[in-house]
């Protein structure tokens, strides 16, 4: 045994070859020789060499952000739809192609051992999505940024199909482990909860909780581009304050002995998929004081180490809350400040205030929070009293401006209707600045949610369009498009993806439109066989690929998608010898547990899928896939092999979108309506590039408050109204009149999302995409048009954004 010479220095981890640092990983901390290591020993490895590479970097941000004081931007989220990691890390470290080599060498595909790797599904959807790309463009600018969250143990549920219908199993991605993440123990808060409050001889008020949770950290490093800033996301997890009683395990009451921690661990369990259940509701509720409360404790000890006094708070911090999941930001920072460090009430509101900022992310009524106060006074006692006293300091703030103003609606608690908290109110009246996601969004928001408060601050409300991070979304998910872009303009688009404008000039030079061609011909053979692989169905790969991939909703109309398809397939029957264009339809996303429709929605999209591809008089003019189990991973296949992208949401209902900004940015077309980022994404690829349809938001508005007789509407549509015929008589479901009686009657009595006056329109759009796409030279010269002018959309812009105007904190330069 050889012995350790402790005063030898550190060697570090760029001494070793990749190689040489992956296969002591392998030997010495996965314990597997290489001759018995399977593909997920090799990406434990891999990822363990990566991360030490990744180390130094992190230590050195670290110690630069402390050295010059950089002001520190906190990014709240209940959700941060992560993906895998470790493409991401190699790719931002500059390693691929040391990697591939590496690997080629010992006989094996690096790509199988990415695969290997769990996908980290920590959300639902775009906001979750948005969260890690925001984390991958704070660190390439060179903010300092902490990303704030949950560990959940089980992230969103894995979707699979049982004779068409949805199916959710547990998902578990933590199950061998997570390589990524650095567990700090002695990083720990308690969260308190529950029972009274008194006031005390000095007139302070005691609040004595009845539970207690303690939240753990762990860390995971998030590098930039080039590996030179490296940021933390971190994650809280619960953990009981009392270990095991051990009393009770003494008298042989096992199952009450760990009762106590079953039910504080429960906290960070599962993600929330938004069900509606009254259990649900309270731990979600728990969920989110949980991780707020821990990362404002977290936030206020890093303060205190270098600082004392509390007024500088926001010139060295900002807090960014993603959504009003985190609204309980604004009481509990102002609780911290009073209870635990003894300031004033006024005093710390207003530094709560300055140091908070809120991103409002949907303008759907059932998804904008509110809490019975019932729930509120009994879970957190202390914090339903300082919002009632932040209501009353609002209160006289409007009175003082505007005399006679009714302030009743605009507060945070509503006193009436069983009475609620409404934590829309209290995240815009507790923050310095309210943005928006899109401009038509920001727009709507000062028009409707939050028309009243935007009058007396009318300095609050800002946009910021929503990004996304061009690393995942083109340099390694299409790498081979990356490579061709690169060839053509150089490198400087993965960094700064304005860059690629320089790809315009290029649409009009035919040579370089066949290899973009080429590219997008074999994407689309990579995606039938990984079609084939998932479903079993083979699909033709020279077919138009028409993709619609997200949340199953109403608002974003994968009914209309479904409809138009079915119309399809009448006129396709009804005249096979048209000069159709072959077309392959492709669905994929999860429906919420709970939401009846929308899973209806994706039987029906099933059954018409078996019926259509068992058509042989159809054969390859049409095919209906339905892929299971969206996820990040499943996105970064289907993508890159994508012809038209669609973004058909009712005008005025999806806040921004970014999967429209994925599929443009890899040279897909759009075929959307006038709503979210659409709009401007319209402006930048131009009018000839994307195909517009439908009512824009303003109708939309009008409509749904005259109310309007879609039956009769249905009635002025021929192709419409046969193809709800031939659903309601059964004709997708085995003579079945009952299964889609749910959607039929939607459609017919209240089609609230307004499918049916856009229906012709969309239909007529979708024909216009047919013809042109017959002329595919001139087809490939938008989508590389959609490529090239995409630069905007980088999350690089749009943090940009938020730094200069929300944060107010400079990117480190390096
Ligand atoms: C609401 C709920 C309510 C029930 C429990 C679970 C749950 C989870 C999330 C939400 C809020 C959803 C808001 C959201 O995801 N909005 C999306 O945000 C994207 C990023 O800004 C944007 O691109 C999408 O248009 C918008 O729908």
């Amino acid at each position: 045994m050889t012995t350790r010479d402790l005063d030898m220095p550190v060697t570090p981890a760029n001494a070793l070859t990749l190689g040489d640092a992956v296969l002591r990983h392998l030997v010495y901390s996965v314990g597997k020789d290489q001759s018995h290591a399977v593909e997920r020993d090799w990406c434990v490895a891999l990822s363990l060499a990566i991360r030490d590479l990744m180390v130094d970097g992190w230590m050195d941000t670290t110690r630069r952000i402390y050295k010059t004081k950089q002001k520190r931007v906190y990014y709240l989220s209940m959700e941060f739809m992560i993906g895998r990691l470790l493409e991401d890390a190699i790719a931002n470290m500059g390693l691929i192609k040391e990697a591939k080599e590496f690997f080629g060498e010992l006989g094996l595909n690096l790509s199988d051992i990415l695969n290997s790797e769990p996908d980290p599904a920590l959300g639902n959807g775009g906001l979750g999505r948005l969260a890690a790309c925001f984390m991958d463009s704070m660190a390439t600018v060179g903010v300092a940024g902490i990303g704030y969250g949950i560990r959940y143990e089980h992230g969103i549920f894995r979707q699979s199909f049982q004779d068409g219908w949805q199916l959710e199993e547990p998902e578990d991605w933590l199950v061998f482990g997570n390589a990524w993440e650095f567990q700090r123990p002695e990083v720990e808060y308690s969260v308190e909860f529950g029972g009274s409050v008194q006031r005390d001889n000095t007139g302070k008020m005691i609040w004595t909780p009845s539970e207690r949770i303690l939240a753990g950290a762990f860390d995971t490093p998030i590098a930039g581009w080039g590996g030179k800033h490296v940021n933390t996301l971190r994650l809280w997890s619960a953990r009981s304050a009392e270990v095991l009683n051990l009393h009770q395990f003494n008298q042989g009451e096992f199952m009450a002995a760990a009762q106590q921690q079953v039910l504080a661990e429960s906290i960070t369990k599962v993600l929330y998929p938004g069900d509606h259940t009254a259990e649900g509701r309270e731990l979600r509720l728990k969920q989110e004081v949980f991780f707020t409360s821990a990362s404002l404790q977290d936030i206020l000890r890093r303060f205190r180490l270098d600082n004392t006094n509390w007024n500088e708070l926001p010139q060295y911090a900002a807090v960014q809350l993603n959504d009003t999941h985190p609204a309980i930001a604004v009481p509990e920072l102002v609780r911290l400040l009073v209870d635990k460090h003894g300031l004033e009430f006024v005093e710390s509101f207003e530094i709560a205030r300055a140091t908070l900022h809120y991103t409002n992310h949907t303008l759907l009524p059932e998804a904008l929070e509110k809490w019975p106060l019932e729930l509120f006074e009994r879970c957190l006692p202390r914090h339903l009293q300082i919002i009632r006293e932040i209501d009353n300091l609002f209160a006289a703030e409007v009175a003082a401006k505007y005399e006679g103003k009714n302030v009743d609606p605009m507060k945070a608690i509503d006193p009436h209707h069983g009475g609620w908290v409404r934590m829309g109110n209290l995240a815009f009246i507790g923050s310095s600045h309210v943005n928006g996601v899109s401009a038509l969004h920001t727009e709507l928001m000062k028009q409707t949610v939050f028309k009243d408060l935007h009058e007396i601050y009318p300095d609050r409300i800002l946009n910021q369009t929503n990004g996304i991070t061009p690393r995942r979304w083109l340099y390694e998910c299409n790498p081979l498009l990356a490579d061709l872009i690169t060839e053509t303009i150089g490198d400087a688009w993965v960094k700064d993806l304005e860059h690629i404008a320089a790809l315009a000039p290029h649409a009009d030079d035919k040579t370089f439109r066949k290899k973009f061609a080429a590219v997008k011909a074999e994407n689309k053979v990579h995606l039938a066989a990984f079609i084939k692989q998932q479903t079993g169905i083979v699909v033709n790969p020279t077919s138009l690929f028409d993709v619609q991939i997200k949340r199953i909703h109403e608002y974003k109309r994968q009914l209309l998608n479904a409809l138009e398809t079915m119309a399809l397939y009448n006129a396709i029957k009804e005249d096979p010898s048209a000069g159709w264009t072959p077309r392959v339809k492709i669905f994929a996303g999860k429906a919420a547990p709970s939401y009846t429709l929308a899973k209806l929605i994706i039987k029906l999209i099933n059954d018409v899928a078996a019926k259509v591809n068992a058509d042989e008089d159809v054969g390859d003019l049409l095919n209906v896939v339905f892929l299971p189990n969206y996820n990040v991973s499943a996105a970064e296949e289907l993508i890159p092999g994508a012809d038209l992208s669609e973004q058909i949401s009712t005008a005025g209902f999806e806040a921004s979108g970014t999967g429209n900004m994925k599929f443009a940015l890899n040279g897909a077309l759009t075929i959307g309506t006038l709503d979210g980022a659409n709009v401007e994404i319209k402006d930048h690829v131009g009018d000839d590039n994307i195909f517009i349809f439908g009512m824009e938001a303003d109708e939309v508005a009008r409509r749904q408050q005259e109310g309007c007789q879609p039956w009769m509407t249905v009635s002025e549509t021929p192709r419409l109204q046969e193809v709800v015929k031939q659903i309601s008589s059964g004709f997708y479901s085995h003579g079945d009149t009952e299964r889609f009686a749910g959607v039929v009657d939607n459609v017919l009595a209240h089609d609230y999302f307004q499918v049916t006056p856009d229906f012709d329109a969309y239909w007529e759009t979708q024909r216009k995409v047919d013809a042109e796409f017959k002329d595919v030279d001139n087809w490939h010269r938008k989508a590389i048009l959609n490529t090239a002018n995409m630069g905007w959309f980088s999350a690089d812009r749009t943090i940009r954004g938020y730094a200069k105007d929300i944060w107010k904190a400079l990117p480190d330069e390096g």
